[in-house]
């Protein structure tokens, strides 16, 4: 008989959180996959006591941005490097970053390119969405379809930014392919003419500080977008899932989709619930640049819109949309060393690491939502949405020992303690209420609440299944009724 033990790693005592039950249990760890749960297990290798401590799965973060190519000479501040150490130390064990085409690029070439990026790289486990800039014949026709079912399940479309945007007949395209072999489309919603009219109009009048990025971007932009988004997957009879919903008016389209029956689901950001558009600038600072984001963020009162929507089940996905960029430096928010009109600054936030610590602090322990919907919004939905459940996104017999054991007690968060490569946080010096105490992916303890233990290139490629938040649709037609 062998003296290794019945388990490489034991949590005792931990206060498991699913997305539907909580209970004390032990969890027994073997060769990176949950063995055993229940009480008293047989010994581990290594034990970790949470006896007091409550243990949610993983997160999954479905909607980050690591290491996408873009125009010289503005460069993302994360790689597969230093985006999934970020992720690991925040409570993120898988993410789902963007292969994206440049138009005139294969959909193959742009996930090979991809692949290279992160090879031996990844901390932790990731998987790839594909995004769709140029649905030629031939990426409708054989790429996507052939990528589908080679295990990237989902994709994500714009219906604005000049180098990306899908007019509408486009988009009913590549609907139709999701349709047909059973994608997960994501659908990036804001009305782009309006944009570039207001954008044109604001820059006549001078006024170009980074505030104004909120005024070329108001709601109904998005409120049109995510009508005619909706309105084109009813055609299709199609799922899709609206990403980075900012506030009221596009919420109220959805919530108008869903009680027609339709199979609308949507996902938010925090920067949805903590930031609003005063944070762009009350001025004509520059400093403003650090929150420019697409969507921007709205006021308070929307921010209760989706704190709302997050507890009554409208959202289906919490995701950070990191999307990291230098403030100070030449290749970030100051392209070239300069400071530009909003309209040339690089879109996006930082939140890879915070995502989960400012939705446990304020959602849960601020008494918004429930701790099971917590794990359903950050771990089970989008483990399901995008073909990964139940490999990950729970806790259970089988699935990857992809675990966080959280810390409750005060803390700050400061950007010098974050984990990224970037040179600013937006929510610094916000006081929260919890924070990951010890983050574990596949068996292997990767944060520790103090330092962060590497395993580059040890995280792994997921090939991906289909979506799962619905059930399959039948294989063949209905026999006549009889
Ligand atoms: N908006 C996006 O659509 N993606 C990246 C960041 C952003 O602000
Ligand atoms: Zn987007
Ligand atoms: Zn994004």
């Amino acid at each position: 008989m062998s003296d290794r033990p019945a388990f490489d790693l034991v949590v005792r005592n931990a206060r498991v959180a699913t997305a539907s039950d909580s209970f004390v249990s032990d969890i027994g760890i073997r060769d990176g996959v949950i063995q055993q749960l229940g009480h008293g297990l047989a010994a581990g290798a290594r034990e970790i006591d949470a006896a007091g401590r409550v243990v949610t799965p993983g997160g999954v973060d479905a909607h980050c941005h690591l290491d996408q190519p873009m125009a010289p000479p503005v460069r993302m501040a994360d790689d597969f490097d230093s985006g999934t150490r970020a992720a690991a130390c925040g409570g993120t064990t898988t993410v789902i970053p963007f292969a994206a085409q440049v138009k005139g690029q294969s959909l193959r070439a742009a996930v090979d390119d991809y692949h290279a990026r992160a090879q031996g790289r990844a901390h932790i486990d990731h998987a790839f969405h594909l995004i769709v800039s140029d649905p030629t014949p031939e990426v409708l026709g054989r790429e996507l379809p052939e990528l589908i079912r080679e295990g990237y399940t989902s994709f994500k479309i714009y219906m604005t930014y000049d180098d990306l945007k899908l007019d509408d007949g486009q988009i009913l395209d590549v609907l139709e392919v999701a349709r047909r072999h059973d994608a997960m489309a994501m659908i990036h919603a804001e009305n782009a003419d309006c944009i570039a009219w207001l954008t044109r109009r604001l820059e006549a009048a001078g006024r170009t500080a980074p505030r104004f990025h909120a005024h070329a971007r108001p709601m109904l932009v998005e409120r049109e977008a995510t009508h005619r988004a909706i309105s084109l997957a009813e055609l299709i009879d199609v799922p899709i899932l609206i990403v980075h919903v900012s506030g009221r008016e596009a919420v109220e389209q959805i919530r108008w989709a869903r009680a027609q029956g339709l199979k609308v689901f949507a996902e938010t950001c925090p920067q949805y619930l903590f930031l609003t558009a005063e944070d762009l600038g009350i001025d004509d600072s520059y400093k403003g640049a650090r929150c420019v984001c697409s969507p921007p963020p709205r006021d308070k009162q929307n921010q209760q819109v989706i704190w709302d929507g997050l507890s009554d089940g409208l959202f289906t996905v919490f995701s950070s949309d990191h999307a990291p960029f230098r403030y100070d430096g030449t290749e970030g928010k100051k392209p070239n060393g300069e400071e530009v009109a909003f309209q040339h600054i690089p879109n996006g936030i930082p939140g890879i690491e915070t995502r989960l610590p400012l939705l446990y602090s304020e959602g849960v322990l601020g008494g918004r939502i429930t701790l099971q919907r917590f794990v359903e919004l950050t771990a089970t939905n989008p483990a399901k949405a995008y073909g990964l459940h139940p490999r990950k996104g729970t806790i259970a017999i089988g699935s990857d020992a992809d675990l966080v054991i959280w810390d409750e007690g005060e803390r700050t968060v400061r950007n010098a303690a974050l984990h990224h490569d970037v040179d600013y946080t937006p929510y610094e010096g916000m006081a929260l209420r919890a924070w990951p105490g010890v983050t574990i992916a596949g068996g292997e303890v990767l944060w520790d609440g103090q330092a962060f233990h590497p395993r580059r290139g040890q995280g792994r490629y997921l090939r991906r299944g289909r979506p799962s938040l619905l059930p399959a649709r039948p294989t063949s037609p209905r026999p006549p009724a009889a």
